[in-house]
């Protein structure tokens, strides 16, 4: 988590200082979901699915800091070969299909990676994350409805920060507890605190071994979280006070989970803590170096990856 929090970070600052091209939509504040999500998984034969607030999880399904950060400067040596950016990262050979800009497209997309699942008797499970904004969407209504007749093993994860771009989840949803749109399609809906990165881990562990086995249904979770920064680098946050934000800080993932390490019994020394700080710096600042000295994309690679071909060794058959 501390690695995901440094790394935004940074990327907030290189990108004031012209370096990222683009919309750049950091993660700060909800590290705890993206680790929790990642370490219920296996990442031999289960699938991320993603919206477009993705450094996080790229990071967390293991792409080096180095290879996300070249992404984000458009750099050759980047996750997509620096042609999608920040909203875009894939990692096909670590299960990470995205990376998608389009509010709530990317939940069908993971109904289709979950249905090859089953149709070639493999036992991968699909989590797919999106926004609370992404839940007034058609998209995520059909793609519930699919999954749960198919019965597939969908763990569909809503990251709810409270906020779609200014509008709060209040002014444009009826039902603003996500998690009750659940029962509309017959499967189970739970609400988990996305602050604590063991409660996160724990639901998404008990959903995956719900709907992994044939016959197990879809399970819709709402992870309640908060992001710290702007909806994007371009937004001063006007639509909500300063109180709130410095409220939420709080309750901070990181914070969370040291005082569940210590009331474990397992407190972290000073030195500990220091030295796990130092490693993240080291880590982060190899990936700002990597990305600056990595090259920009040829300009005749714009004609590479358009088609697949079938020869393509980089093409990825599974699922
Ligand atoms: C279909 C569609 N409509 C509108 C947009 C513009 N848009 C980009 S992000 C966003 C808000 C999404 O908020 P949420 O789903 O809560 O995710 P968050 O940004 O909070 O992570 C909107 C409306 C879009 N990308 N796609
Ligand atoms: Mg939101």
């Amino acid at each position: 988590m501390l690695l995901l929090r440094r790394f935004e970070e940074t990327a907030g600052r290189v990108y004031t200082e012209g370096k990222i091209g683009g919309f750049c939509h950091l993660y700060i504040g909800q590290e705890a979901v993206a680790i929790g999500v990642r370490r219920a998984l296996d990442g031999e034969r289960d699938y991320l699915v993603n919206a477009y607030r993705d450094h996080g999880h790229a990071l967390a399904w293991g792409t080096p800091p180095g290879v996300v950060m070249a992404e984000l400067y458009g750099k050759a040596t980047g996750a997509v070969k620096g042609k999608g950016g920040s909203m875009h990262l894939f990692d096909a050979a670590r299960h990470n299909y995205g990376g998608h800009g389009i509010v709530g497209a990317q939940i069908p997309l993971a109904v289709g990676v979950a249905f090859s699942q089953r149709y070639q008797k493999k036992d991968g499970v699909v989590v797919v994350l999106f926004g609370d904004a992404a839940v007034n969407n058609g998209a995520f209504h059909e793609s519930l409805n699919m999954a749960a007749v198919w019965k597939l093993p969908v763990v569909f994860i809503c990251e709810n920060n409270r906020y779609g771009m200014g509008t709060s989840i209040e002014r444009s949803s009826a039902v603003a507890e996500v998690w009750r749109r659940a029962s509309a399609y017959d499967v189970r809906g739970e609400a988990v605190d996305g602050m604590d990165v063991l409660a996160v881990r724990d639901a998404v562990a008990r959903a995956a071994a719900e709907c992994r086995p044939e016959g197990g249904k879809p399970v819709l979770l709402e992870a309640r979280t908060y992001r710290y920064r702007g909806h994007s680098m371009a937004d001063p946050a006007t639509y909500r006070t300063r109180e709130e934000v410095e409220q939420q800080k709080r309750h901070d993932p990181l914070e969370v989970l040291l005082e569940r390490l210590r009331a474990a019994g397992g407190d972290p020394s000073a030195q500990e803590l220091e030295r796990i700080e130092a490693d993240v710096a080291r880590a982060v600042e190899e990936a700002v170096r990597f990305a600056e000295e990595s090259p920009d994309p040829a300009p005749e690679s714009i004609w590479d990856d358009v088609y697949a071909s079938k020869d393509d060794p980089a093409i990825v058959r599974d699922p």
